[in-house]
């Protein structure tokens, strides 16, 4: 049995000594351009309130003790200076993580758990240096031994254990979180290896290469080998309904600190790595057996290997769903032993001291595994652990695409986890029995009113297809309701909907931008909001403006709190808003556009050295960078680009003076399964080949793919952009966060009306927008007239002829790519590229007349960065903290 197995071994203090954590060896350096923190550094003087406070010599010789003791080195190389200064930051952090716990312990407050399948973080060391108020002493400290910062900040390697948006908000609420002063901590999973690599070939194709992140070890975390649990997987249910797994591993904990900014508040993330329950099977190895005798640590070690590279797709594999219990389980166990540390006896009150808020539907699975501990393992009764759990859960939507919100084949579900498929059946039951009456009501009062998801079903029988009885409309209305639903592509095959299982499972459910949480009430849990109106919430993003603003673009965070005499913005967003009168100011408008000029120009000499090509400071930078999908509409973005080449092409040198010019700058990642998303990689980078060794064009246009886009690149990319383009098809971005992050750095937009777009332009302006595009209500129609769509721009049938034609090369690869769009029997151009098209032409060519200002370009900058602290991520988890957790702030004296 499972229970009373947890371990606690040794004491904490043991653990926080650091030992055992693994060897830290040569990180290599990717020499790239350095970029100033000391004017954020120099903010930070004197301001110390971490309690952790280190002077520079001492910093200086824990450095050389880290260098000779831990790295066995006395060379004074970047990667070992690196590491050495890495590990002597770990020890400040141990030291203010260790008093926080302690401090919370005592205190014993209410805790958030943030439970996420990814948390992309990026790199640690100039965040933890600022956040603990330790610049100025460490960067002392460099500075005698002849480096500094910025010399070593290249040679940390990202931790990238997540995809995108979803993975690095999680990212910025740890931040929050701990700036706040929030009892809470992350739960999600040590992968190995992490997002891929991207690199490009010299024929333009992705190419997908792991992500060793761990391979010089990790000075940021914590091994706790003394705290582990087990997960079972596989077995049988038996007649006592006690589950007896087939499989068992041990989840172990690795505790990663995270510092809240000039607080003494250090919260934690913990993450999982599973190891084997038997290492090593000495008699299977004695047989001459030995790949049985390492088996179970195979599979053991399958569960973390990798995180799956989609952020839109849905992975079926059962290894994703084995993931996904590990973690939960694991996570809810552990925080369950600690609860009955500090309350003895009853699980009662769990809800006044624990709340999970579940990223997406990864970790869903918390509702059937909630309900099995508080069950089987703690001796509850369903009712009452049905009270705790949905209490204790609340879940965030971030995706309607439907092939994001996952289902899990019932057949998967029944073999993985025999004992949570009975208890989704259930809770299932129990749920069509509460609700049955109100679907009654509206049966009789719309009989034939049925939603398009149950007539669906009833539709889309095949030709031939054996006649069965009809169902009745009350059998009809009580399948829209239901958890568990025929897959609506395979007759006969039963699914888990887990979106569903999270929204009766919970007790808030929120959208991330107010579109989004509006259409989720109206497009994807319609009967739910009829059941559960108070339940449905919005939470705007947000992202945080230590690592978005302060850290990356340090020049111009400088020029903020010279203006406003204070850096108080950094911990209180709102204050930008006075930087708005500094907008109408000449002097201060040329300080801001020449920081905007550095920033070029870094990313100018990264260009250089990622891709080889040369681009002019002089000309717009004109930056798309995230997830490629056909959603997102890079593809838009790149045949508006032909356009543009083809403009300038036709014209006389004369005409080519009053152009202009333009950088466009394209990256992010292709999933690896992504046929569509590959060849619009591809396209591009064949558009750089012919258009940036074009002498006619020159520094006229320069198109730029930016290989392996990541947290790291786009710190560099971010304050450098001057225009970025957020132009998915109304109504399917939920929200994007990185155009809040172009906008706090002075970056004009170019959008559509979706996600936060809208909530960034009410805060801008729209006057000072460029927004283009059809609207989220108007979609569906255009979606069923998209075949007799006839309206083609002259601009699109050229650009495309000159695909076909072969002026990028390779016609053939290109061709169904073309078709996706254009030939309505092969590809239904479902996020509606040709019916934005023209109005986007007309908005970029605006931007082009808006640029030719630059006094009132720069005005325009000023203005977004001063309008847009709504989108701090402080903001953010305030609103979660006060309207979903009923979590207080519990700082430290
Ligand atoms: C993403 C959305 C973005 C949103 C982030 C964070 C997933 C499943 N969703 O629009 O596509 O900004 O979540 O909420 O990755």
């Amino acid at each position: 049995m499972l229970q009373g197995q947890h371990q606690r071994l040794g004491s904490s203090k043991q653990a926080l000594s650091g030992q055992g954590v693994a060897h830290a060896g040569t990180i290599r350096s990717r020499n790239r351009p350095s970029f100033k923190v000391s004017s954020v550094l120099e903010m930070n003087r004197g301001k110390t309130t971490n309690g952790v406070k280190i002077d520079s010599a001492a910093a200086e010789s824990d450095v050389l003790r880290e260098l000779h003791y831990r790295l066995a080195s006395s060379a004074l190389s970047t990667d070992k200076l690196y590491s050495a200064v890495a590990w002597s930051v770990h020890n400040r952090l141990l030291d203010a993580w260790e008093k926080t716990h302690a401090y919370w312990k005592e205190k014993d407050p209410k805790f958030v758990y943030y439970l996420s399948a990814e948390f992309l973080m990026g790199r640690t060391l100039t965040n933890a240096v600022n956040n603990l108020g330790l610049g100025n002493e460490y960067g002392q400290a460099l500075r005698n031994l002849g480096s500094t910062m910025e010399q070593i900040h290249d040679a940390e390697l990202d931790a990238a254990l997540g995809n995108g948006g979803l993975g690095r908000l999680a990212a910025c609420f740890l931040d929050s979180i701990a700036t706040l002063d929030l009892p809470g901590w992350g739960y999600g999973i040590r992968y190995k290896y992490g997002m891929f690599k991207q690199g490009i070939d010299s024929d333009g194709y992705q190419v997908e290469k792991p992500d060793y992140w761990l391979n010089n070890g990790n000075p940021w975390e914590i091994h706790r080998p003394e705290i582990r649990f087990p997960v079972g997987f596989y077995g049988k249910v038996g007649p006592d309904g006690k589950w007896s797994p087939e499989e068992k591993v041990w989840a172990e904990a690795h505790d990663v600190p995270i510092p809240g900014y000039k607080t003494k508040t250090c919260s934690n993330m913990r993450l999982w790595n599973a190891l084997p329950v038997e290492e090593f099977d000495l008699s299977a190895f004695n047989e001459g057996d030995y790949v049985k005798a390492v088996g179970e640590k195979r599979k053991a070690d399958a569960i973390c290997a990798v995180l799956y590279p989609n952020d839109a797709t849905e992975e079926g594999k059962e290894l994703r769903l084995k993931q996904q219990f590990f973690f939960v389980s694991a996570s809810l166990q552990d925080t369950i032993a600690r609860y009955l540390e500090a309350h003895p006896g009853s699980l009662d009150k769990l809800p006044e001291k624990a709340v999970f808020q579940m990223n997406d539907t990864h970790p869903t699975i918390a509702v059937a595994e909630l309900m099995r501990l508080l069950i089987d393992e703690h001796g509850l009764a369903y009712d009452k652990a049905w009270d705790i759990t949905t209490r204790s859960l609340a879940y965030t939507n971030h995706t309607v695409m439907p092939e994001a919100l996952e289902k899990w084949p019932v057949l998967v579900m029944e073999k993985l986890l025999p004992r949570h498929m009975q208890l989704i059946k259930q809770i299932n039951d129990e749920w069509l029995a509460s609700v049955k009456g109100h679907v009654e009501k509206k049966v009789a009062a719309m009989p034939s009113a049925l939603t398009p998801a149950a007539k669906a079903s009833t539709d889309s029988k095949k030709e031939g297809e054996k006649e069965e009885a009809p169902l009745s409309p009350l059998e009809l209305g009580m399948k829209e309701y239901s958890i568990i639903q025929e897959n609506q592509w395979e007759k006969g095959q039963m699914l888990v909907n887990m979106a569903y299982l999270a929204v009766v499972g919970s007790s808030a459910v929120n959208g991330v931008a107010a579109i989004h949480s509006e259409i989720i009430k109206t497009d994807i849990f319609p009967q739910f909001v009829e059941i559960f109106p108070k339940k449905f919430q919005n939470k705007t993003n947000g992202v945080t403006l230590r690592r978005w603003l302060a850290y990356c673009n340090p020049e111009q965070s400088a020029l903020i709190t010279e203006a406003l005499g204070t850096d108080a913005w950094v911990k209180d967003a709102s204050l930008l808003a006075a930087l708005k009168p500094f907008a109408e100011d000449a002097a201060f408008r040329a300080r801001w556009r020449a920081v905007k000029q550095g920033n070029k120009a870094r990313l100018a000499s990264r260009i250089k050295e990622l891709t080889g090509y040369e681009v002019s400071t002089d000309a717009m930078f004109d930056v798309q960078v995230k997830r490629i999908h056909e959603y997102k509409r890079q593809y838009m973005n790149a045949i508006s680009i032909i356009h543009r080449y083809a403009t300038i092409k036709a014209m006389s040198p004369e005409e080519r003076k009053s152009v202009v010019p333009r950088v466009c700058i394209i990256g992010g990642k292709a999933a690896s399964a992504y046929y569509m998303a590959k060849k619009i990689v591809r396209l591009i980078n064949q558009m750089a080949k012919t258009i940036n060794n074009d002498s006619d064009v020159g520094d006229l246009l320069k198109i730029v793919f930016l290989p392996n886009y990541n947290v790291s690149e786009a710190e560099v990319i971010i304050p450098a952009a001057e225009i970025s383009q957020h132009i998915s098809t109304a109504g399917t971005e939920a929200s994007g966060t990185s155009n809040m992050k172009f906008a706090l750095n002075g970056s004009l937009i170019i959008g559509t009306m979706d996600g936060a777009n809208i909530e960034i332009g009410e805060n801008t302006g729209f006057e000072n927008m460029i927004v283009f595009g059809v609207l989220a209500d108007q979609i569906n129609v255009l979606r069923e007239e998209r075949k007799d769509f006839k309206d083609y721009d002259p601009r699109w049938t050229a650009a495309f002829k000159m695909i076909t034609d072969g002026v990028f090369g390779d016609v053939e690869y290109f061709a169904d790519l073309v078709a996706s769009v254009n030939d309505m029997t092969k590809g239904n151009d479902w996020f509606l590229v040709a019916n934005d098209f023209a109005s986007y032409m007309d908005a970029q060519e605006k931007i082009d007349e808006m640029y030719r200002d630059q006094e009132e370009w720069t005005r325009k900058s000023i203005i977004y960065a001063a309008s847009n602290g709504f989108f701090s991520s402080d903001r953010t988890i305030d609103q979660y903290a006060k309207e979903i957790w009923g979590v207080k702030p519990c700082p430290q004296p």
